[in-house]
């Protein structure tokens, strides 16, 4: 019986007007049991917003207190010439108006002027067609030996498929190769949508769902920590979101490997599916909280809030967020170019502050594998 459960602030008082259904999967949930795939969808197609965010907001306290985190970080994007063509893209040379193609001079530039507290560099970009993994471990190599103590987050899954197989290496050479130049860990790009159909239809030239899978376990299994995405809100049903969510976490059971899930709003400005309407809020909070209660072995999730605007992403606080990301300064076009809210993302650490200690949570500066500094 429910009523026979108390855990945290959580009593059965919350569940009156929910199904039986329901009760017993948040039973399940606050007795940290896992939920299924089939519990999954009955969460997304039943579960009411508040009922969603209690629960979890429960997971999230379990699993990291009261603290949300936050880094100082920037981004470098080396190119946007890309040899994919992602419907939902604005940013590649195919759709955007603009096209850059930053020599390693002017990339190295960018992280002399970067202040000395900075713990993060995020590089990724578009799929170029004549850059091949030397390139990239080269340029690793001359970052480190400028900022030894920065850490390199860099290649999403789709990048590191296309320099390795151009080098003929194979996945675990080319990413020792690139461990070896100074690669601390892969960001979470390139997932998109793992359901075969759907991600034909909406970036079928790009890597595989399996290929990405294969290419971050490889990495865990050298000991290159990555993060994972997914793109929602466009053609996907909740089964694919499932599914989704279930191809990570039986990833994560192998590896644990995983750092963050970081779901990705779809936003349709400038791209070749902007007749498809946004998701309302409602369906945000509910796939933060969903994927929150559905990836009990991941330990972080993260609002990308220049993809969100910064005011979801305070929200998504309860709705089982613990990360916010970082101060970015500025240094990523991805969704400034697909219609996101801050057209320039610049967050300090004072408003990074207010904004955490606003939702009643406390601030928590990290480095990129979530220790806590200062
Ligand atoms: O894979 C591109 C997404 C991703 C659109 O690991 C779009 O910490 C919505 O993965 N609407 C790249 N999304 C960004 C990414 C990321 C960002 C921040 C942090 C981390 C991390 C990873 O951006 C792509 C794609 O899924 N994307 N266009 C769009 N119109
Ligand atoms: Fe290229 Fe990435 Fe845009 Fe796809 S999403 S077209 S791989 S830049």
């Amino acid at each position: 019986m429910l009523s026979t459960i108390q855990a945290g602030n959580l009593n059965a008082l919350d569940f009156i007007n929910v199904t039986d259904e329901l009760k017993e999967i948040a039973k399940k949930i606050i007795t940290a049991e896992r939920v299924t795939p089939a519990e999954g969808i009955v969460l997304f197609e039943q579960g009411e917003l508040g009922f969603l965010g209690k629960l979890a907001d429960f997971v999230r306290k379990q699993k990291n207190g009261d603290y949300a985190y936050f880094i100082r970080n920037f981004h470098i994007e080396p190119t946007n010439i890309c040899v994919n063509k992602c419907k939902f893209c604005s940013y590649s040379h195919h759709f955007s108006k603009t096209q850059w193609e930053l020599t390693v001079d002017e990339i190295l530039d960018k992280v002399t002027a970067k202040e000395n507290n900075v713990s993060e560099l995020h590089i990724t970009g578009a799929v170029h067609p004549d850059r091949d993994i030397y390139y990239y471990g080269n340029l690793l190599l001359k970052i480190k030996k400028l900022r030894p103590g920065l850490h390199i987050k860099a290649y999403s899954a789709v990048e590191l498929d296309y320099m390795i197989h151009k080098s003929g290496l194979s996945m675990k050479d080319g990413l020792q190769y690139l461990k070896s130049c100074g690669l601390d860990s892969i960001p979470g790009g390139g997932a998109e949508i793992f359901d075969e159909k759907i991600r034909k239809e909406i970036c079928g030239m790009k890597s595989t769902s399996n290929t990405w899978l294969a290419i971050h376990e490889t990495a865990h299994q050298l000991g290159i920590p990555s993060n994972a995405t997914m793109l929602y809100g466009h053609k996907e049903s909740y089964v694919q979101r499932i599914d989704h969510l279930e191809r990570l976490r039986r990833l994560q059971d192998l590896t644990h490997g995983f750092s963050a899930f970081i779901p990705l709003k779809f936003r349709n400005s400038n791209n070749e599916m902007s007749h498809i309407a946004e998701v309302s809020v409602v369906e945000d909070m509910k796939m933060y909280a969903i994927a929150r209660i559905y990836l009990d072995n991941f330990p972080h999730l993260k609002a990308y809030w220049p993809a969100v605007g910064r005011k979801l992403a305070q929200v998504s606080l309860s709705f089982g967020v613990d990360d916010l990301d970082g101060t970015i300064n500025d240094s990523t076009r991805i969704y400034s170019l697909a219609g996101a809210e801050d057209q320039s993302p610049v967050m300090t650490v004072s408003e990074m502050i207010a904004l955490i200690t606003e939702s009643k949570r406390v601030p928590a500066e990290r480095d990129s594998l979530y220790n806590k500094l200062g």
